[in-house]
């Protein structure tokens, strides 16, 4: 069996893990001539080339959960499943990511680091927990971790998704009608959705400001869903009280831009979740496996909807 990788710069990290997973496999990486021939191909962010030459693979992984680079998925043929990651551990770093911003809002830190600046030492009221409605957007592998994670912190949680789901203590809102009222009770958004054609710039002046006044938005899917420019306006106009945000529309976030020192922004450098490379690798390894011996495997992206 062969495998191609192409994953730069860390391609070499990835090779030895892949031949440790797969010892029965050939795993190089990717050149026109090895894609050719490959069986199957791994890959994260690969170039333009790199697809329309991988004649006669069965299938396609991607070393993330968002397929969003991969370059006109038109080139895969139908036939071929495009696989990307199902949590492979990053369910467990979302869900620190996010309940640390939950938890700094909700209990006010930010606001007490200004109070020790000042040298002010005066408790703040403290607003019911039941008033702090967190709203994930999304909620599939990762969404739907977050949720639950939120829900036995003690908060009130609801999701909105394409398709109705059912989650324990969760109350579950999906389809276009259902984004209004969805966001008119949230104060705390979490974004965990794909980049589609359908959720690019759905974060827009007009969602955001159905928030309650002074909510708080958490973006830790794709930057590219929030338009940045009515995000800042939102903020400036203290509609939205402030933003975590992990993902940006251009990355690295360019120097020159305003959430680098806005003030009630905060910045990180897509580092919610990483790719973890053991739970990525032995997840790939085992759908292979499942693969030639004709089982069913989970993660393939649904081409019409992109995700
Ligand atoms: P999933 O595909 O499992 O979940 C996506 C969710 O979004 C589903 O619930 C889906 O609804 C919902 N959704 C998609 N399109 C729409 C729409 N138009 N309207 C309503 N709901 C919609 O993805 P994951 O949870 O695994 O990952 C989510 C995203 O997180 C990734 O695509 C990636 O961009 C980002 N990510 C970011 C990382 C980081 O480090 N910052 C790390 C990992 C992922 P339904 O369930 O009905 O299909
Ligand atoms: C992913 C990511 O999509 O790391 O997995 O952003």
């Amino acid at each position: 069996m062969k495998i191609v990788l192409y994953c730069e710069p860390d391609h070499a990290t990835w090779i030895d893990a892949l031949r440790t997973a797969l010892p029965e496999a050939q795993v190089e990486r990717w050149s026109a001539t090895l894609g050719a021939e490959a069986d199957y191909a791994v890959v994260w962010k690969p170039s333009s080339d790199v697809l329309p030459g991988l004649g006669r693979v069965k299938a396609i992984f991607n070393l993330g959960a968002g397929v969003d680079a991969i370059p006109d998925p038109d080139h895969i043929p139908p036939a071929v499943p495009l696989v990307r990651l199902d949590d492979a551990g990053m369910g467990e770093q979302m869900v620190e990511y996010v309940a640390h911003a939950a938890l700094r809002r909700y209990r006010e830190f930010d606001a007490y680091a200004q109070q020790q600046r000042e040298r002010i030492w005066q408790p703040r009221d403290r607003a019911p927990k039941g008033s702090f409605i967190v709203g994930v957007l999304g909620a599939g592998v990762l969404g739907s971790t977050v949720a639950k994670a939120l829900t036995t912190l003690g908060f009130p949680v609801r999701v909105w998704s394409r398709a109705q789901k059912r989650l324990p203590d969760i109350e579950c809102f999906a389809g276009g009608d259902a984004l209004a009222p969805f966001l008119s009770r949230t104060r705390f958004l979490v974004c965990l959705l794909p980049l589609t054609a359908e959720t690019r710039g759905l974060l827009d002046r007009d969602k955001l400001s159905r928030l309650p006044r002074g909510a708080y938005l958490v973006n830790v899917a794709r930057g590219a869903v929030v338009v940045e420019q009515d995000l800042l306006a939102v903020l400036d106009e203290g509609r939205l009280a402030g933003a975590m945000l992990d993902v940006f529309r251009d990355e690295p976030l360019p120097l020159n831009h305003p959430f680098w020192h806005h003030p009630r922004v905060v910045v990180t450098p897509h580092v919610s979740a990483v790719t973890r490379v053991q739970e990525s690798v032995n997840q790939i390894a085992d759908k292979i496996r499942r693969l030639e011996t004709g089982q069913a495997i989970s993660g393939v992206v649904d081409r019409r909807h992109g995700y």
